[in-house]
Order: C-alpha cells, then structure tokens, then sequence
C-alpha cells in the first residue's frame, strides 16, 4: 500500500482495478459469480468478472465528483473455482432443455433435466448468500459481479438482515418478472420475480430503462403496488417534451425507500455501450445519464445497502463491453463510498 502511486497505470495483480489493499483492508467487498447456466440468447457472461478485472487495470482512479477517489478500499472475494464447473456442467443441460423447446418438446417431457438445472441454481444461490453474508458479517457492503442476471439472489437475501425493509433501483432493458423462464426456475428473467417472492424485506422494486417486456410481465408491473416501472419510453418521451434528466431522477429516486440496494444489468445502458451482452435492446440510458443518477442517489438521503452488475460479457473482438463495466463498477464503488461516508 505504502509504494501505491494512483498516477501511474495499474499492475495487473487480480484485484479489481488493480487495488493495492486486501480484502481484510477492504470497505466494499467484490463478489465474482461467473455463471450463466440460464442465458437463452448468447453465452458468455460467465466471462464478465475476469474481463471487467482484466479492463478495469486501465481506468483512472480519479474521479471529479469523489474526493480521493482512490483511496477507496475495494477488495476483491477470489473466485469459486466450483462455481466456473459447475457453471460449464450445468450450461450444458440448460442448452439441450432450450433446444428440445425449440423444437416443440413438451415441458413434462423436460422434467428430469430442468429439475438437475432448478437444483444447481438452487444450490449457487446458496453459495452467493454464505459468500456476501461472510462479507457483510465482517462490515463490509457487498456487490456481486455476475454471470447472468439470475445470479445476485444471494446478495439481495444477505443484504435483506440488514434492515427491516429496502427497495432496488433495477437498472434493466428487461423487467425480469418472468415466472420460470423456460422452465427455469431462477432464470435471468425471473431475478425480480424471485426476489420480490422470496425476499419479505423488500418493500418497492423501481425499474429503469426496461423496453423489452411481455405482458404477463406487464400485468405484474401494473397490479403490484410494490413495483414502479419508469419504462424507456416513458423516460424518453419525457425528455423530449421539455422534463429534465434531473427531474426525471428526483422521481425515481424519491420512489424509493430509506434504503437501497442497486441491480444493475448492463442491458439497460444503450447497446452500443455493450454489444457483447446476452441480450441486447435498442434504446436505453447513455453513460453519462446513469452516472449521473447514481450520484444523485449516492448524495440523496437514502443509504445505499449494496449492489450487483450483471451480464456484462467480453466481445469477441474487442474488450469494449468489459471496459464500460470495469467504469460503471467504479462508479457503484465510489458513490456507494461516497453515500456511506454521509
Ligand atoms: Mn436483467
């Protein structure tokens, strides 16, 4: 630490931004989840956590709105390597149940492989939780890197004995309010069912950017008083009728509770910030717009409890994807620092 010079570029050391503290030193703890059993469209961002370390060695420490950004202490959890085989045994299941779907395989018919992908997803959920609560447990905030969506359920359940009630700031293309997605029970398109069904705690899900959703998923936004759904096209349709990005964040962060945990799926941003992702959308929220609502977030009263960012996957030509995930990872660390220290 002492022979640290945050002028001069990284040294790749397998932490996160090349970071030279401990985990033990560390204030936020950085989970890797390197699964993506259930991706329907494009594999690959089970690579996410490796590529956003990799990438993340060449982002500046400075940033304009963080006071001795730098010197945030950011600790990087080692990988599961358990997690990387089983992601690759279990993928392989998952691939043949979608395939047989496709080819019009009745559900019933797929039982016994869906049942082997349901327990496996089952049993990492379990493995997230035991990994941030271990975090938490040593005072620490925990924000999980993925894999696929479905794979911060862990942390939102850890995060929850934090307090008696939180909302998430869902940052998606997508709603993810599908039920079992494929036969999948804890299916990246399912995430926010699944917490809002199996976490008490969580008192109000406010979605952001989400374009790409079908209508049992709209139903579900529009009957439960707990979701608030700021849609793409609502957010975009304001702005071009005169209303603010700076409004517009005021109204998404006052539909939020005391306390917040943020789920960030690299979709939500405009795909051409992430090309790579398992599901792109046209449409979505710029850089610059989205950092500056999580720094409003992060100055607003409302304590930021934890995070995840999710299905950013590495190009298969370039290292663009990981590189703005490597900075949208930066900024959740920094204004989730700068939040605690209000
Ligand atoms: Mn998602």
């Amino acid at each position: 630490m002492t022979n640290f010079n945050p002028n001069e570029p990284g040294i790749a050391n397998g932490n996160y931004f090349a970071l030279p503290n401990s985990l033990e030193e560390s204030d936020i703890a950085i989970i890797s989840v390197p699964w993506d059993v259930t991706t329907s469209y494009r594999p690959g961002t089970h690579k996410g956590p490796e590529s956003i370390i990799e990438a993340s060695v060449q982002v500046d420490l400075f940033d304009p709105l963080v006071p001795d950004a730098w010197e945030t202490k950011i600790g990087t959890v080692p990988v599961n390597i358990q997690i990387l085989k089983d992601n690759k045994k279990y993928r392989k299941i998952a691939q043949s149940v979608i395939a047989e779907l496709e080819k019009g395989t009745d559900y019933a018919e797929l039982t016994p492989l869906l049942d082997k992908v349901n327990k496996a997803s089952e049993s990492l959920n379990k493995d997230v939780f035991a990994l941030c609560k271990e975090q938490i447990n040593s005072g620490r905030i925990t924000g999980v890197v993925g894999g696929d969506h479905s794979v911060p359920l862990g942390n939102m359940k850890a995060v929850s004995g934090l307090c008696e009630e939180f909302g998430i700031l869902h940052i998606d293309a997508h709603a993810d309010l599908r039920v079992a997605y494929e036969g999948f029970t804890y299916s990246h398109a399912s995430i926010m069912y699944n917490a809002l069904s199996e976490i008490p705690q969580i008192s109000q899900l406010t979605q952001v950017a989400v374009r790409d959703f079908c209508q049992q998923e709209a139903d579900i936004i529009n009957t439960d008083p707990r979701i608030r759904c700021f849609t793409d096209t609502e957010l975009k349709r304001n702005q071009f009728e005169g209303k603010t990005w700076k409004k517009q964040c005021e109204d998404i962060i006052a539909s939020l509770p005391a306390n917040v945990y943020i789920s960030f799926d690299i979709d939500g941003l405009s795909p051409e910030l992430c090309p790579g992702t398992g599901t792109p959308v046209p449409g979505g929220i710029g850089f610059r717009e989205i950092d500056y609502l999580l720094h409003m977030l992060a100055i607003s009263n409302k304590k930021i409890i934890g995070f995840d960012l999710c299905e950013v996957s590495p190009g298969i030509d370039s290292d663009w994807d990981a590189n703005v995930g490597a900075r949208i990872l930066y900024k959740l660390c920094l204004y989730t620092r700068l939040n605690s220290k209000k």
